[in-house]
């Protein structure tokens, strides 16, 4: 299987309701009124957003039939272009990551959206690019989460550094960056506690964490990447607001497109944000996490 294929299969069932939405607008010359609500709604159930759903209908409904091409052809076209314009700008590639022995990164998002999961995958692309990485275990709010990281760890030969269930985190992360900058680590992943119900504790975790980790390198932490599960639909998009709110995000990692109908949310996310896009998660294996490409994303959201 190539990238693509995977991207496809991947996201084989956001790409159902879409392609199959768009197969239903092949029809004669001019686009009619009734088929355009109908667009604007099979749009909207796909997670794009109300803003996405409505310029996309624009589009159509201006639409000029190429005689040379399909009418499919076409409308696939206005479709791809779209979703280009408004996601090539955000893509991150690992090389924009900060180098600097090591690269701090904050994982952070809501209990069970992939972050313990999103480091062992992104350890693992890190891995594959030469570079040496560790693992800092700062969800030390429960046991498991230690654990589920150590065994990511052993997976893909990591180094982990690890406290109690209930040390304080911010103690983790200084631990970590430590280790990482005596022993020439390329990057640190570090992993963290996603209470948001409890926001102002949440919020008092992650300064202390960035206090902290600056008394070993000032302009650390390099990067907070905020981990999103497109299953979860419209409300990820709350939790951006969110998190915005409680430490700055620089990149963003969609996971579970494996898993959903609903893989247009990451658009919305695209176009109301602006925020760079890392990766996505097509998976619960190792290999599952796919570098952003505005253009494979489109691609496989049409089954092209
Ligand atoms: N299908 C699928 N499952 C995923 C993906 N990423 C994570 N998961 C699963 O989602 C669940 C929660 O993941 P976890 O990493 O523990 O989330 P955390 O609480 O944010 O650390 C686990 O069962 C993971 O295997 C993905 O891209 N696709
Ligand atoms: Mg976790």
């Amino acid at each position: 299987m190539n990238i693509f294929d995977k991207f496809k299969s991947g996201l084989s069932k956001s790409s159902k309701s879409l392609s199959s939405g768009l197969n239903d607008l092949i029809f004669k010359k001019k686009i009619e009124e009734s088929k355009l609500d109908e667009l604007e709604d099979f749009l909207i159930q796909s997670d794009v957003g109300v803003e996405v759903a409505k310029e996309l209908t624009e589009k159509f409904s201006n639409i000029k039939i190429n005689s040379k091409n399909s009418e499919k052809e076409d409308i696939y076209k206005i479709f791809s272009n779209y979703i280009i314009e408004i996601l090539k700008p955000l893509e991150k590639k690992l090389d924009d990551i900060k180098d600097n022995k090591p690269s701090t990164i904050l994982i952070a998002g809501v209990n069970g959206v992939g972050k313990t999961t999103t480091i062992g995958k992104l350890g693992k692309l890190l891995q594959q690019n030469n570079k040496k990485i560790i693992f800092g275990a700062a969800d030390t709010f429960r046991a498991a989460a230690v654990n589920q990281l150590e065994i990511w760890a052993k997976k893909i030969n990591a180094e982990i550094i690890k406290s109690n269930e209930g040390a304080d985190p911010a103690s983790v992360a200084y631990k970590a960056l430590e280790y990482g900058k005596n022993n020439h680590f390329d990057y640190l992943l570090i992993d963290t506690a996603g209470r948001l119900q409890n926001k102002k504790n949440l919020m008092e975790e992650f300064k202390k964490i960035t206090t902290v980790v600056k008394k070993i390198d000032s302009s650390a932490p390099h990067e907070t990447f905020l981990i999103l599960d497109a299953t979860t639909g419209q409300s990820a998009i709350s939790q951006v607001d969110e998190f915005k709110k409680i430490t700055p995000i620089t990149g963003i990692i969609m996971t579970k497109l494996d898993g959903t109908a609903k893989g247009g949310i990451l658009l919305a996310i695209g176009k109301k944000f602006k925020l760079p896009i890392v990766a996505l998660g097509m998976g619960e294996k190792e290999d599952d996490l796919q570098i952003f490409k505005a253009d494979h994303y489109a691609n496989a959201l049409m089954l092209n």
